[in-house]
């Protein structure tokens, strides 16, 4: 994979978001370079390259990025969108609202404009705006624009179908963040997620162009965990100047500010043909399209609203052949495949009339048995739901608890001093030099095994496959002696002790379901609650979705853990209001118990079809 730029962070942010160059081929599209102006005169930086063959007229396809266009490989050399640039449109990159080259203030996920003023701007707008302008000054289109994108430049994308310029005929929002507070960058089911945030909202705002932090430490585990309390990060680092350090410090819970926020809440139903594309490894927004789909599915008159999932981490289909990610083999080459037979026929059929437009509603690709999947909705109804149980032996099976079983419970001591990594560490930076942050998803989980703050249980060898296809909750029953309390789940595909079809795979642990849920939120995201010291609690944790087998001779294992540092932030297990403001004498042990009991009987709910 060969990279556009020397500098190292960027290389490593925006090869992993896409931007891989393919070989070079002689310029095929001429280069335009144009300031287009808004309604409120602000001038937006825009490239736009036209074939220099142009047969008939064509579609515009447009990308819109806060991480500055002048990046991005020529679309002839640009591997995401090079089946597509072979076939011939107009592509047009564009710098948004306050970032790199375009003028304006820039705002993080901008707040959507009140429709009824015709002054007021938005993403939405600024791109209406761009498709007038383009329109009427680039000869030859055919009248229809494609919006896509990969995580921000997807939520452009789709911000764009709230109010859809009548041109914009399709629109492929990819790894799209959906609900920032229950899913995706910021936070997880209230859980914050401190690395991701406190770097992007320096690497965003702290210049128009991108900065990465200078950690002093190459192990941030080690520079979070002397950081303190979360208030220091303003008291000693960022000093009030990150707008959106600021709204995570102003909202703890999920109040208006998140709501208003949230995709679902911004889009009635899919106005124009909606493509959402997610990745099962998506170390950033694996939930978001998932969630939008769902949330768009639901109001779908028209049949206009897609998905595809497959085996990639954050944009992994963007580049490469995708036949493997991290230590996992996929025998096929999924992101070549989709950006093909998937991507690239879309788009043709929306944009130029090409094919016959019969899309399955639903594409998987299905690991473990690895082959691609088409369902007529997603998740598919006809999975029925098992649940697999924790036992006292550390077991787990789709038997309940017996009155006879020994203990009640399983306990261990969760010290906010010592937190569970959430990869093996070192943790660099999570983009910076040599991080490994893009596959920490697939990373065998033996690393935690000894640890006597994570509890496991597992099945016995399967006798034969368990096709898992939809999606996974964990019930956990849990006290506390703490008055407040995190709570992480791990649906891990245990291989062979002995794989000989790639022997350095015998025994690996790979994660195929997981997230963490912050123990005062279990009654309500909004309104927060302590926890009775002793009671024991019902927790109903969304491991989201997953089509994998877990095949014959492998084992089924189910991690609890009560920290996942430092990408979620230590929870102080003492009960305080606004943990942003905690101090360090908040922060306390405690002792966690997690039931299998009959009347307290922890499992996670499957769903099964076969
Ligand atoms: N995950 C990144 C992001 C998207 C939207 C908001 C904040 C962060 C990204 O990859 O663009």
């Amino acid at each position: 994979m060969k990279c556009p730029l020397n500098t190292v962070y960027l290389l490593l942010l925006f090869c992993f978001h896409g931007f891989a160059q393919s070989e070079d081929k002689p310029d095929a599209y001429n280069r335009k370079e144009v300031m287009i102006p808004m309604r409120d005169s602000i001038k937006l930086h825009t490239l736009i390259f036209i074939p220099k063959q142009q047969k008939e007229k064509l579609p515009f396809l447009m990308e819109r990025t806060p991480y500055g266009v002048s990046r991005i490989p020529r679309p002839e050399n640009f591997e995401y969108i090079k089946d597509m640039a072979d076939e011939g449109y107009i592509f047009v990159y564009q710098d948004i609202r306050g970032k790199y080259e375009s003028g304006g203030t820039y705002e993080e996920l901008r707040a959507s404009r009140n429709i009824a003023d015709g002054k007021a701007i938005d993403e939405s707008s600024d791109t209406n705006d761009t498709v007038d302008w383009l329109l009427k000054n680039i000869p030859h289109n055919n009248g229809k624009v494609g919006l896509y994108g990969i995580s921000y430049d997807g939520w452009t994308a789709i911000i764009a179908a709230t109010d859809p310029h009548p041109a914009i005929k399709a629109v492929s929002e990819q790894a799209t963040p959906s609900d920032m507070f229950l899913n995706d960058d910021f936070h997880h089911n209230g859980a914050f997620r401190l690395s991701y945030g406190f770097e992007y909202a320096f690497l965003t705002e702290s210049t128009k162009t991108d900065s990465l932090y200078q950690f002093s430490k190459y192990d941030t585990y080690d520079w979070y965990l002397d950081l303190g309390p979360l208030s220091n990060v303003n008291e000693k680092y960022f000093h009030g100047t990150l707008p959106s350090w600021n709204s995570f410090v102003s909202h703890p819970n999920n109040d208006i500010f998140w709501q208003k926020q949230a995709l679902p809440s911004r889009l009635d139903h899919p106005r124009v043909p909606i493509q959402h594309v997610s990745g099962w490894w998506d170390q950033e927004d694996m939930v978001g399209p998932q969630a939008t789909y769902q949330a768009l599915e639901k109001r779908d008159k028209d049949n206009q609203n897609f998905i595809v999932i497959g085996p990639w981490n954050h944009g992994g289909w963007a580049s490469g052949k995708g036949d493997s990610l991290g230590n996992i083999n996929f025998d096929l080459p999924t992101g070549s495949y989709f950006r093909k037979e998937i991507q690239a026929k879309w788009f043709a059929y929306f944009l130029k009339g090409k094919g016959d437009g019969k899309f399955a509603n639903a594409i998987t690709f299905q690991t473990g048995s690895n082959q691609w999947k088409n369902y007529t909705a997603w998740p598919p109804k006809e999975a029925a739901t098992r649940n697999l149980y924790f036992h006292a032996d550390g077991k787990l099976s789709f038997d309940k608890p017996s009155a006879g079983e020994p203990k009640a419970f399983s306990s261990y001591v969760s010290d906010p001093s010592k937190p569970v990594p959430y990869r093996s560490r070192p943790i660099e930076e999570t983009y910076g030099p040599g991080s490994r942050w893009y596959n920490w998803l697939t990373e065998d989980q033996r690393f935690v095994d000894n640890r006597p703050d994570v509890l496991s249980w597992e099945t016995d060898t399967l006798t034969s496959d368990i096709t898992v296809t939809g999606n996974i909750a964990a019930r956990l029953f849990a006290s506390t002696t703490g008055s407040d309390a995190d709570w992480v789940v791990k649906l891990i595909d245990v291989y062979p002790d002995y794989y000989p079809k790639e022997p350095k795979m015998s025994g690996y642990e790979l994660m195929i379901a997981d997230d963490v849920f912050r123990g005062r939120f279990r009654n309500s995201f909004s309104r927060p609650e302590a926890i009775t010291p002793g009671k024991v609690e019902a927790y109903a944790i969304d491991l989201h979705g997953a089509d994998h087998v877990f095949k014959k001779g492998h084992r089924i294992m189910v991690q609890v853990q009560s920290s996942w540092f430092p990408v979620i932030d230590r929870n102080p297990q003492k009960y305080v209001p606004n943990i942003f403001e905690a101090k360090e004498t908040d922060y306390q042990a405690a002792t966690q118990q997690v039931y299998h009991s009959l009347g307290f009987a922890s499992s996670i709910a499957l769903p099964l079809t076969r």
